[in-house]
């Protein structure tokens, strides 16, 4: 069966080998671990945290990782991912801390051999989404860490907007409903992609098949869900297309000292809403303009930092509840205000400035 006629069947697709672990991982990993690592040590020394400073070198990724969501009160998941956290109260953009944006993340967002897939699934006319996720679900004692650390700084992570999402188990939900209303009819795709291995013990995904064909959904959910789901155990390399309406979620990180890491990258045809107008996407592919295809990640990195900007000192325009419980005309008017408001690369750069 074609690539296509599984994902509109099955609403995913596992293509195995998609991507080779060496070139096409391992530059984000080891990027992405020095960024995180900077983010660590920046929020140790800012809560004079000199003890654990010291251990810090001698930690395993995930323990660092556990260390600077301690420390940062969980503040860290807002840098790491505003596209949710722009939704939490206590949001704050922090200008000041090396930018998760990196080129090594775009460079896997654009990268061919994902937008071969996604043009087999939606054509040649690709955009790239606002909408990303990083998620890096720890072992239970390293969310233990995290805990003991937030609490020595006063802090309950457990209270933080979309804390589990990122570091715990992912719950039941279909991606289409965190979107505004007039985006639910548009053809979204999550490419998910493992940066580690990805086991029933470390918290891979989870699918109902064909649960895309009931339309869009809203909680409060079938209770049997995980005794019908699916588990996709997967390798780097690997990457796992989900269409925007079916249901999936993952299993806990069991593990004693594992921890699994994925992107989720979405994407949709050009010109369809992507439910997030606020935030900046771009053109990934274009057969027909290829001119309008935006390849520098600088640019994209500097549209966020603009777009970050303008909704601190504005607000976004929605909240998180706002966005699947508003209307659908007051859904397409925001989606028209920005798209006038930010029509292009140069829009977003010119966001508040005019
Ligand atoms: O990696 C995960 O567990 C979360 C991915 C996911 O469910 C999503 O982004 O919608």
């Amino acid at each position: 069966m074609s690539l296509s006629k599984q994902f509109h069947q099955e609403g995913y697709v596992v293509v195995k080998n998609a991507l080779n672990p060496e070139r096409d991982i391992h530059p984000l990993q080891q990027a992405y671990t020095d960024l995180l690592d900077a983010l660590a040590r920046i929020y140790l020394v800012e809560t004079g945290a000199p003890d654990a400073l010291d251990k810090f070198d001698g930690m395993s990724l995930p323990e660092r990782f556990a260390m600077s969501l301690g420390a940062s009160r969980g503040t860290v998941l807002h840098h790491l991912d505003p596209v949710l956290n722009l939704f939490v109260p206590t949001f704050q953009w922090r200008k000041d801390l090396p930018d998760a944006r990196i080129p090594e993340m775009f460079a896997l967002m654009r990268h061919p051999k994902v937008l071969d897939v996604l043009e087999a699934l939606i054509g040649p006319e690709i955009a790239a989404s606002p909408i990303y996720h990083f998620n890096l679900k720890l072992a239970p004692d390293h969310l233990k860490l995290a805990d003991r650390v937030a609490e020595s700084v006063g802090a309950d992570l457990s209270q933080e907007g979309f804390y589990t999402f990122q570091v715990g188990k992912t719950g039941w939900h279909m991606d289409a409903v965190s979107g505004l209303g007039d985006s639910h009819n548009s053809q979204i795709v999550n490419a998910w992609i493992p940066m580690t291995r990805a086991t029933e013990e470390n918290g891979c995904l989870v699918v109902i098949p064909k649960s895309h064909k009931h339309g869009v959904q809203y909680r409060p959910y079938p209770e049997d869900l995980d005794a019908r789901g699916v588990a996709l155990p997967v390798d780097p390399g690997d990457i796992v297309f989900l269409d925007n309406k079916v249901m999936h979620s993952s299993v806990p990180n069991t593990s004693r000292e594992d921890y699994r890491w994925a992107y989720n990258f979405r994407y949709l045809p050009i010109g369809q809403p992507s439910g997030r107008p606020f935030i900046p996407g771009f053109v990934a592919r274009s057969r027909s303009a290829p001119e309008t295809e935006l390849h520098n990640a600088y640019l994209w990195r500097a549209m966020w930092v603009r777009c970050l900007d303008y909704l601190t000192e504005k607000g976004a325009p929605t909240s998180y509840e706002g966005v699947s419980k508003m209307g659908l005309e007051e859904a397409r008017a925001i989606t028209r205000h920005w798209n006038a408001l930010a029509p292009d690369v140069d829009g977003w750069l010119r966001l508040g400035k005019d």
